[in-house]
Order: structure tokens, then sequence, then C-alpha cells
């Protein structure tokens, strides 16, 4: 639900940027002739010609439209040039296409806060730059103004085309005009600037917006195409949205922009400016009720973030009609295609970004002949992520057998084992999210866990041959490891109903239709998943040890990190990535000591799992009627709490205060259920985390 922020500043300058039919120019790029002539790009997928991406502005002046097949694109503009998505693994490569989005970052990055929004849109804070500007050489002084920025669209002056052009120069350089617009003019110098920059050096052009906050920006960037600006002065914000259907509007396309046209009779964004804030909170709640409230008013806090990198990695691929996977083998060998190439790209980001991912989330689009239940939609499904192709395919295939087994219900899973009953998938995708850099200052850590190894000989023995392994990302994924052998038994506590914000989706173009529609298959609240807590990581970590509790599960993990050919691999690459290996290396130390502790402390103390099922539920812990697995995990985790046997005063406060916030925040959530032994709620947000410890 969207949740509504105070606006930071009225007259903040922010641009959003839209690269115009994004893959077709990069098509164009590679194919010089191209350029100037309808073409469109399409879909691996020869039925009817393939489905459209991307098509040009020239061909869309002949009617070609995304939503046609290239056999029709053909009917329309029978000169159009289809260009077929490169392939790789039977399945759309977009990696010239991200790799083209990445050198457009890079130039809009210059004057500016970069927020990286899609591999095709960015978001730009240009507000220090605009004043900078409105000080040093403000546009009323300027001498000459260039084409571009005379060509811009400025929204509620009147284009009436013959001195449309001289209209717009003179509202840019008015003296008597606010500080507002004065500033918005200046974004709009800045921003010509830009797109002037991104095609002479990447030969693509671009679309933006400029305004005071995201919302407005976005709206405009796509007003006005293809290679042109549009800009929204304070003063026109009224108009604009009183003109908006209310479906257009960033997160009113969905449910509950329905709920506001049939409850509400809205049509326009405007249409809400007769409601109350009280009113909107009583129909939609607190959160949703201040957004819509704000929303019609053309106001919003949101921030651009400084992001340059794509916030999650993503692989799908759809299987239409008679092409729908019917087999668990064959999901399995797609899964596995889609996941090599996750992995591949993940790697590259660690080598070349040092960042980590932690979420790995598999979703699906599926069908069920003969069933009533034929509205049910497929789960998604995350679980930690834990790097190293084979690892990766083994969760995909354990997310994609839970997600079935609760889509089927367990008795159709059970009859249906690989055979096919009836079920069809039509769309499989895996992303990696919660994506972070490597903090810079691991050393400490690293020092930290050295230190504690130094008392324990057994742990340092194991964790200098578990480097061989596959990085390991954090204390609670580590104890879940098993040597890659995994159990739908083992790895269900912690599987989760996936979460993924917006631009998470906007990361997988090709299926992102498909994605967008299984993202909105979350849980009905938020908050009620225990699995997404960091302290949860914690525990499953716990779980799992129990599980391996005969004491051989280091030497069966150091023995299969051997073996493994993976590992080897891994082994060269790390020659020269000195810095992460350490990093690594610390993590797996600090993480066997855990596992150490884990073993020799209190877990056989620990009643089963099966004395706790005939609990009655406490106050902390689920209501009854959730589901069998929530609640068994609940009740686990109470018990096995206190197993956790790290003492906070060993650690001394001034090494933690050393560490980068990043690490502080993370070894705070390692340490915080020694404090909190009692405190997990299944209702509880992640606020709580941020809130003093008690002791109940
Ligand atoms: N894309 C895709 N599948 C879709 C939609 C888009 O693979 N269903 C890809 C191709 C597009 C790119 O993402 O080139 C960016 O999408 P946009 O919606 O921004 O559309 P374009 O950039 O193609 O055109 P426009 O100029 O209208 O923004």
């Amino acid at each position: 639900m969207p949740v509504s922020r105070p606006e930071l500043s009225d007259s903040r300058v922010i641009a959003h940027v839209d690269m115009d039919c994004f893959y077709v120019q990069v098509e164009q790029r590679k194919q010089q002739s191209l350029r100037g002539q309808p073409t469109a790009v399409v879909q691996y997928n020869s039925w009817q010609g393939g489905g459209l991406i991307a098509v040009s502005y020239e061909a869309r002046k002949f009617g070609v439209k995304r939503s046609m097949r290239g056999d029709e694109a053909k009917k329309v503009c029978p000169e159009i040039h289809l260009v077929q998505v490169p392939v790789a693994r039977g399945k759309a490569d977009l990696n010239s296409y991200r790799n083209a989005g990445s050198e457009v970052v890079t130039i809009l990055s210059r004057r500016g806060r970069c927020e990286r929004a899609s591999i095709d849109e960015v978001y730009l804070d240009l507000t220090i730059a605009a004043e900078a500007m409105l000080v040093d050489n403000p546009p009323e002084c300027l001498e000459t103004i260039s084409e571009e920025v005379v060509k811009s669209h400025v929204l509620g002056l009147e284009e009436d085309g013959s001195n449309a052009r001289e209209k717009v120069g003179h509202w840019l350089t008015r003296s008597d005009a606010s500080r507002r617009d004065k500033l918005l003019a200046c974004g709009a110098f800045i921003v010509a600037e830009l797109r002037l920059q991104v095609l002479e050096e990447t030969e693509f052009t671009c679309s933006a917006g400029i305004a005071h906050n995201k919302m407005l920006a976005k709206l405009a960037s796509g007003m006005n195409k293809p290679a042109q600006q549009t800009v929204v002065p304070f003063s026109s914000i009224c108009k604009l949205l009183g003109m908006l259907p209310i479906k257009k509007m960033k997160q009113l396309g969905g449910k509950l922009g329905t709920s506001l046209q049939i409850d509400l009779g809205v049509k326009t964004v405007g249409d809400l400016l007769q409601f109350s804030e009280e009113k909107l909170q009583e129909y939609y709640g607190v959160n949703t009720g201040s957004w819509l409230w704000n929303t019609a008013r053309g106001i919003s806090g949101e921030e651009v973030k400084e992001r340059l990198l794509p916030n999650s990695h993503g692989s799908g691929k759809t299987f239409p009609g008679p092409r729908a996977l019917k087999t668990v083998p064959s999901v399995e060998k797609w899964l596995s295609e889609l996941c090599e190439e996750l992995s591949e790209r993940l790697q590259f980001d660690l080598e070349q970004n040092k960042r980590i991912a932690h979420t790995l989330t598999l979703h699906a689009h599926a069908y069920k002949s003969n069933d009533i239940d034929s509205f049910k939609k497929f789960p998604s499904k995350s679980c930690p992520l834990r790097y190293g192709t084979s690892k990766i395919k083994e969760d995909a295939l354990i997310l994609f057998q839970a997600g079935l087994r609760e889509y089927l219900g367990l008795y159709n899973f059970k009859i249906s084992g690989n055979q096919n009953s009836g079920w069809g998938i039509t769309g499989l995708s895996v992303s990696a999210s919660k994506i972070i850099a490597i903090p810079s200052g691991t050393r400490s850590i690293m020092n930290y866990f050295h230190n504690q190894q130094e008392t324990c000989p057994q742990v340092k023995l194991s964790s200098e041959k578990l480097i061989q392994d596959a990085p390991l990302l954090s204390p609670s994924e580590n104890c879940i490891e098993n040597g890659g052998h995994m159990t739908l038994q083992s790895i269900e506590p912690w599987i989760s109903c996936s979460e993924e914000d917006e631009e998470t989706k906007h990361s997988l173009p090709l299926d992102r239709q498909l994605d967008k529609e299984m993202c909105k298959e979350k849980l009905p609240d938020k908050e009620t998943s225990i699995c997404s807590s960091p302290d949860a990581e914690v525990y499953r970590g716990w779980e799992k040890d129990q599980t391996e509790s005969n004491g051989d599960y280091l030497t069966e993990k150091i023995r299969d990190s051997l073996e493994s050919e993976e590992g080897k691999r891994k082994l060269n690459k790390e020659k020269g990535m000195s810095t992460i290996s350490r990093y690594f290396q610390s993590q797996n130390s600090g993480d066997l000591l855990k596992v150490e502790h884990a073993s020799t402390s209190k877990l056989s103390e620990s009643p089963s799992l099966s004395d706790h099922q005939s609990e009655p539920p406490q106050e902390n812990s689920p209501a009854r009627g959730e589901s069998s697995v929530d609640a068994r995990l609940c009740s686990h985790i109470k018990l096995k709490r206190p197993a956790w046997s790290y003492d906070i005063d060993e650690i001394d406060q001034d090494v933690l205060n050393e560490l980068p916030k990043q690490i502080q925040e993370e070894v705070q959530a390692w340490l915080r259920p020694q404090k909190r032994p009692h405190t997990v709620k299944r209702d509880s947000g992640i606020a709580r985390y941020f809130l003093p410890a008690k002791n109940k």
C-alpha cells in the first residue's frame, strides 16, 4: 500500500528521464542502417512473428503498437524491420540493453543525485545544481538559449504553434518569476544539457519531466516524446491532476484505483480533492488515506535515492499456450537456465561492484485445469540467497516445489508427483534482491572474528577450509548451509512469500508484465511473515543447526566444498579479490562460531518440534488458524532462542562503534535475540527492530 511522505521542500528540482523506444535505439546503434527506419524489437518466440516489445517512433506513425505480433505489424507497416532480441540459453539476453542503460546513468549522474529506477529510467535530484545556477548564472542573464531548452514544454503555457518557443523562452528567463519557477527553469537548462550529452556520447535520445517531486516528474516525462522535455510549474499541478484519469497515476493502476472508481465514483486524480483526509483514511486506512489526499494535491516527499546500480537482478521466461511446462523435470530444466543467468549476473555484480544479494525469490504463473479453485495464483516464494550456481538452482527448485505444493494443495501435490495432473506453468522467473554493497570497513569486523577464532582453534580450521566454498551471506544463512544439500523440509521454515518493491519488478523488462502480476501475490498483511524479519533468519539458522545435531555438519560441509567443482572455480576467481575474500572469510569465521556455539550449547535441551505444536497459542505466538508452518516455526523459535550463546558483554563496544553503520546494525541484529528472548510477533513490523530492546 502506498505510504504518504510529507513534501520535503516546495522547491526541489526533480527530473525523471526516460529513454525513447529504448531497445530499438540500442539495436539501431548496433545496425546503423536501421536509423530513421520503422523498426521493432521482437521477443524470442517466432510464433506469428514474435511479440513486439519495443517500437520505433517511425513505426508508431503507421499504427504499429507494442501489443502486436510481428506478422500483424508487417500488415500495417510492410517496410518495418523486425529485430529479434538477442538470445542466450534459449531465452532473451538483455545484457546489451542493461549495459546501454548503465552508459546513460553514468552521464546523467554528473549533475546531481541519481536513482536508476529501471533499465531505461532515471530520477535525478537537481536541486543543488539548480540553486547554484540561480546564483552563478541565472537564466534571466543568459545572452543565448539553446534550441534544446526552448523546445521544452511548460505545462500551463498556451502552446499554439507559431510562437510557442518564444513563450517558453520568455517563461524560462523571466526576472519576475517566483523562486520556485526560477529553480524549475534552471532545472530545464540542466536537463536539456544532460540530454544533449547523452545523445552525443551514446547516440540515444531520451525524454524528461522536470518538476518539484518524483511523482510529477514521472507523469511529465511521458507527455512529450520522443526527445523532448516537459516542465511542471507549481501553478499547473491542479489542472494536470484534474485531467489525469485515476488509473494513470502510479500505484493507482490496480485494485486501489478500481475501488476509488467504483466505491467513491472518482474518475480523475483531481476528483479526490472533494474528500477530506479523514474520509479517505476512513475508507483506506491512515497511510493510504493520507497518501491519496496528498496525491490529489500533487504532494509527494519521496526522495531520490542515490542508486546507480539496479537494486535487484532477475531472469524470467514465459511459456504461453501449448508451451506451458507441465512436469517438475521440465520446470527444473528451465529453472536451471534461469538460475545460471542469475548466478552469472550476481557474480559479475560481486566482482565489479562488490555487492551481494540477500534474497532469492521465485515467481511463477500457473494454471490448473478442471479446478473450481482456478482463480488461485501461484504463490511467490523467497529464501535467503546462497551464492553458487548449483545452490541457487537447488534452492529455486525447492521454492518452486513449495509454491506448487501450496498452489495444488498438499493432497494433489502428493498424488501428482512428477506427473502432469492438470497443472501448467506459463511463466517462471527467479530474482535476487536486497542487494547491498560490501561495507568498506570490513577489516574491523574481521579482526573481531579473528580474535574470537584464536580462542577456538576448531572453528579456525573450519573457516579456512570453507573459504573455498561459495561466499555466504549472513550468519543465519551459513547456519542453514548443509554442504549444498537442502531438503524441502529443511528449507521450508524460511520460505516466505515474496515482498518485492516496484523497482524490483521493473528490472525484469522482458517478463515484467508477468512479474508485475506475480508480484501482486503477497500476503494479505505485509508484516505477518515472520520469515522476513532479521531475527527470524537467525532462528532459521538454529532450526537448521538442530537438524545437524550429529556433529558431522562442519566436516560434511568442508568435504562438499572441496569436492565441488564450483568451489574450485570460485577459489580461482577469488585469487584476484583479496578484499572480498577476506570479507567472506571473516563472515564465515563468525558464522561458524555460531554453529559451534549452537552445537555445543543448549540445543539438546530444546523439546522437539512436535512437543510444541501441541501447546496452546500464547500471547506472542501466532493466532489459531494461521498456517501450520508458521505456527510451528513460531513455537520452535521461542524455544530455540535462548540457545544462542553469544554473550553481549563479551563484545567490546568500542569495536562495535568503529564499524560501518551497516555492519553495526547487522551485528546488533545478531545480538538482539539474546536481549529479547520472547519478542517474536507475527504481527509486528520492521520498526520494532529499531525500538530499545526489552526484556520480557
Ligand atoms: N520492454 C519489454 N517488455 C515490455 C515493455 C517494455 O521488454 N512489455 C522493454 C523494451 C523497451 C524497454 O523495456 O524498449 C523500456 O520500456 P518503455 O515502457 O520505457 O518503452 P520504450 O522505451 O520502448 O518506449 P517509450 O519511448 O514509449 O518509453
